[in-house]
């Protein structure tokens, strides 16, 4: 389905009126309003083709209805989120979920919605069928050199089709761990992965990038042999200059202080990108700031701080994605939520008095640099994001036209109530 430019207009034709008085009222507070808005305007952040349909859990998964079967259908999916907010012009790929059989038609067919092609995914934490080498125990770190070599040409592999699709990054995430102490040799489970990630890196075309990810747990319980920044750090350090550091926020202990990572990662030109998503308890995959909009505040502080000392871009600087699962909304106006959570908490951090905060810092006056972050924080920014969208030709309110015009419905008309998106 594609989304009638038409009623767009007609949608913020009925809003117009609303949202000036919204925007005029905070925005005469603001200094460098139109600084602001370029900024939100050029903001895009990636879809994962994983979230377009219902992701499930360990006990069951409950599908929901018209959801993308094709690998055309999901391109399709955010070629609408795109049309509606203006603000996610890519998607991410994951193979062997996503294998792409005629990249040159896909790559024409996505550009004709304003897509192109993110980061591309490998997988080595599933066994797929036919596949010579179990992943049970790992892949990259895994003691047979025969299972390693299997994952080293997949990663390949994905480096090939994201070639075709003009893709400039892999991200890698492992599931390689422990789940019972004395099960691994920490040093050499270590090891293996560096030499692995190494024959990767060696593919890796001169533009391209390696973002390293970490968790702290799961799929085993015991150890992670990528658990935390510091063992993505050790292994993008020795990797070389294309290799950096990926932030999945979902992927921290808990009370992890994500902002202070961040802003040494960036400070030691270690931080590659992002996948947003919220939590109570770990990789929960929830919505973007549905938990914590503070911490995200929070984070695109320390992210911009860091980017406009080092004078990099805030839109390409680095890879910002959402890395979400839905089991219960609808997952486009979830994505649809989570894109407009993370373009608030960057509005903010934008707004925030960076001239008295470095002095109320170097008082070590608290009381006044606190005041600083949430006098930014508690800003409706939402009339500015707005704004932005107005003069992109995307929708004042994404989510009401969304439901208004039952693009749902509509999908599910097109593509039936049982078709199931490949992914978790
Ligand atoms: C993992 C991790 C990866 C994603 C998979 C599907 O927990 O976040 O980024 O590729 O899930
Ligand atoms: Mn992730
Ligand atoms: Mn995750």
């Amino acid at each position: 389905m594609i989304l009638d430019p038409c009623a767009i207009e007609v949608h913020n034709d009925q809003l117009r009126e609303k949202h000036r008085r919204a925007f005029d009222f905070v925005s005469h507070e603001i200094p460098h309003i139109d600084d602001i808005l370029e900024k939100l305007q050029k903001f895009q952040i990636a879809i994962p083709s994983w979230a377009l349909g219902t992701g499930g859990t360990r006990f069951g998964r409950f599908s929901g209805a018209g959801e993308p079967a094709t690998l055309e259908q999901k391109i399709e999916d955010v070629g609408l989120i795109h049309a509606l907010n203006r603000s996610s012009d890519a998607i991410s790929l994951h193979i062997p979920w996503d294998i792409p059989k005629d990249a040159n038609r896909l790559k024409q067919f996505a550009s004709g919605l304003g897509i192109h092609f993110d980061a591309m995914n490998s997988n080595t934490f599933q066994d797929q069928q036919g596949q010579q080498h179990s992943y049970k125990f790992g892949s990259l770190h895994h003691v047979d050199p025969a299972v390693r070599q299997q994952a080293i040409d997949h990663n390949i592999e994905v480096i090939r089709y994201g070639e075709e699709l003009g893709s400039k990054c892999l991200s890698v995430w492992l599931a390689d761990g422990s789940s019972f102490p004395g099960q691994l040799n920490f040093r050499q489970a270590f090891q293996h992965t560096l030499s692995s990630l190494q024959e990767i890196y060696r593919h890796l075309p001169a533009d391209w990038k390696l973002f390293v990810e970490y968790k702290a747990f799961e799929p085993y319980f015991y150890s992670t042999t990528i658990g935390d920044w510091g063992q993505s750090l050790l292994l993008t350090n020795k990797l070389g200059p294309k290799a950096f550091t990926l932030v999945d926020l979902g992927h921290h202990l808990p009370n992890a202080n994500i902002e202070q990572i961040v802003s040494l990662l960036l400070m030691e030109g270690k931080l590659g990108g992002f996948h947003f998503n919220d939590s109570k308890y770990g990789d929960d995959d929830l919505t973007a700031g549905c938990m914590k909009p503070y911490q995200l505040f929070l984070i695109f502080s320390e992210l911009i701080d860091g980017m406009d000392e080092k004078g990099m871009a805030h839109d390409s600087g680095l890879g910002w994605m959402i890395d979400a699962s839905h089991n219960l909304k609808d997952p486009l106006v979830d994505l649809l939520q989570s894109v407009e959570a993370i373009k608030i908490a960057y509005a903010q951090a934008l707004l925030i008095d960076r001239k008295s905060l470095r002095e109320a810092q170097s008082q070590n006056d608290v009381v006044a640099a606190q005041e600083i972050l949430q006098q930014a924080f508690r800003t409706d920014v939402r009339p500015l994001l707005a704004e932005a969208r107005l003069r992109t030709g995307a929708a004042l309110d994404p989510i009401s036209l969304f439901r208004t015009l039952g693009i749902r419905e509509k999908l599910v008309e097109e593509r039936g109530r049982n078709s199931v998106a490949t992914g978790l």
